[in-house]
């Protein structure tokens, strides 16, 4: 594994990542049923046919391959799979492995999520995250999901971004399931790391040794006043919370969340100890964290401290904390893959310097003896992007919503540059 200031080793994995609800189209889950209910940031929009990537994934394997792509993520939908309880769907189990397979046959290395924040519309009902039954309905789904992983040499990841879940759902009651309760959030986030357990033992049983891990949003944080302790106090807080609680639960078996009069945890879970091949980062941003008098104590803004302009989305575009990100979890001693990094820009002409900064940040960690082993861009493709709805382009390939026409931005080239010649060079 050789690496310099501006070249990854020749095994470094470069890929792209999607989830199922965004781009696969035509799911019956929770988040329809948010949508329906008027949720979104836009009350009349839909996911519905998302960008038909459940029919067009052969165009898609393509697309990811003439970027250099070698590695895809793309997550089950549970829903698809179980849209009953204990009912589960055989046809849709052959299709993901039909999928899978005719992937990997592209020189793809499956990267498979178990669970990207949707659910079946019957889980919510009847074994919420806050109840015991959740753990055991979620290790059955995994038990199936083992089995149409045979042979295939994916790398998985259960949880996407636990702490979004948890936070939105369960904390703000922003997005499905909708509550708003400190104790539930954290009973919720208890039975997470243990479905993470259950599932991977249940992965173990039938396909022996496979890179296991879960893909966690990352945030930088900064205090809104740098010389109010309040704001400083919040940041430590903040970030142990959001950014390790989960992961170090997966590491120690130890489960300590402290945000006083927010939400707050001490369980041992000794079956999650030691529970992961790899640490899974999403970076995007840095978030300024402003202590507020009244509950829940904090705010959280974006501000662009550099005059480099927002982001579409609204997202600060900050490259230094991802090195600061990338050394914070050296500490737990595993590999590291970044299972999610990109850009809202909807015009595709600041991605490529985005990529560029971003990568650089990637080479200073590893030179720092961070072991960075892989990077998915966030996404392929634009996508439907949950309560923003089908504003935000994230996508390497732009898709006309209408005729869902995929055509490369400029960082496709950009991307293929980097990824085929494992060297970091300056975008055009
Ligand atoms: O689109 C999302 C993805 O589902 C999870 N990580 C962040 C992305 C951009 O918001």
């Amino acid at each position: 594994m050789r690496t310099s200031e501006h070249t990854f080793p020749a095994d470094f994995t470069f890929g792209v990542a999607t989830s199922a609800y965004q781009v696969e189209g035509g799911i019956e889950n929770d988040w329809a049923e948010w949508e329906r209910a008027g949720r979104l940031k836009e009350p009349h929009a839909r996911c519905g046919p998302a960008v038909d990537h459940w029919n067009r994934y052969e165009e898609d394997y393509r697309l990811a391959t003439a970027v250099g792509a070698t590695a895809f993520r793309i997550s089950l939908e549970w829903a698809r799979i179980e849209p009953v309880r204990g009912q589960f769907d055989e046809a849709a189990l052959e299709g993901y492995r039909e999928r899978l397979l005719k992937m990997k046959a592209c020189g793809l290395t499956p990267v498979v999520t178990l669970h990207h924040f949707t659910h079946p519309t019957w889980f919510h009902r009847e074994t919420p995250w806050h109840s015991p039954e959740s753990v055991e309905v979620f290790r059955r789904y995994s038990r199936r999901c083992a089995a149409l992983l045979e042979g295939l040499d994916a790398r998985v990841i259960t949880f996407n971004e636990p702490m979004v879940l948890l936070l939105g759902g369960y904390l703000q009651g922003a997005i499905p399931p909708g509550i708003a309760d400190g104790a539930l959030t954290m009973k919720a986030m208890e039975n997470l790391v243990r479905a993470h357990a259950v599932a991977r033992r249940e992965l173990g049983e039938r396909l022996g040794r496979v890179p296991m891990g879960i893909s966690q949003n990352m945030l930088a944080f900064a205090p809104d006043r740098w010389w109010n302790p309040l704001d400083r106090a919040l940041v430590r807080l903040g970030a142990q919370a959001y950014n390790h609680a989960f992961h170090e639960a997966l590491s120690t078996g130890k489960l300590r969340v402290n945000m006083p009069g927010v939400a707050t945890a001490r369980v041992d879970i000794p079956e999650a100890r030691d529970s992961v091949e790899f640490v899974g980062v999403n970076y995007y941003s840095r978030a300024h964290l402003r202590f507020v008098p009244r509950p829940p104590f904090i705010e959280f803004k974006y501000r662009d401290t550099q005059g480099r302009g927002l982001t579409d989305i609204g997202w600060e575009d900050w490259p230094e904390g991802f090195l600061q990100t990338l050394r914070d979890v050296k500490r737990y001693g595993k590999p590291v893959w970044i299972t999610e990094n990109g850009i809202d820009d909807r015009s595709g002409t600041r991605r490529p310097h985005y990529l560029h900064t971003h990568l650089a940040q990637v080479l200073a960690a590893r030179a720092e003896g961070v072991d960075v082993q892989g990077y998915l861009y966030w996404s392929l493709l634009d996508n439907f992007e949950w309560l923003e709805g089908w504003g935000p382009r994230f996508g390497l390939y732009h898709v006309d919503f209408d005729t869902l026409e995929r055509k490369p931005t400029p960082a496709c080239d950009y991307f293929r540059q980097v990824a085929t010649g494992k060297r970091l060079v300056a975008p055009l």
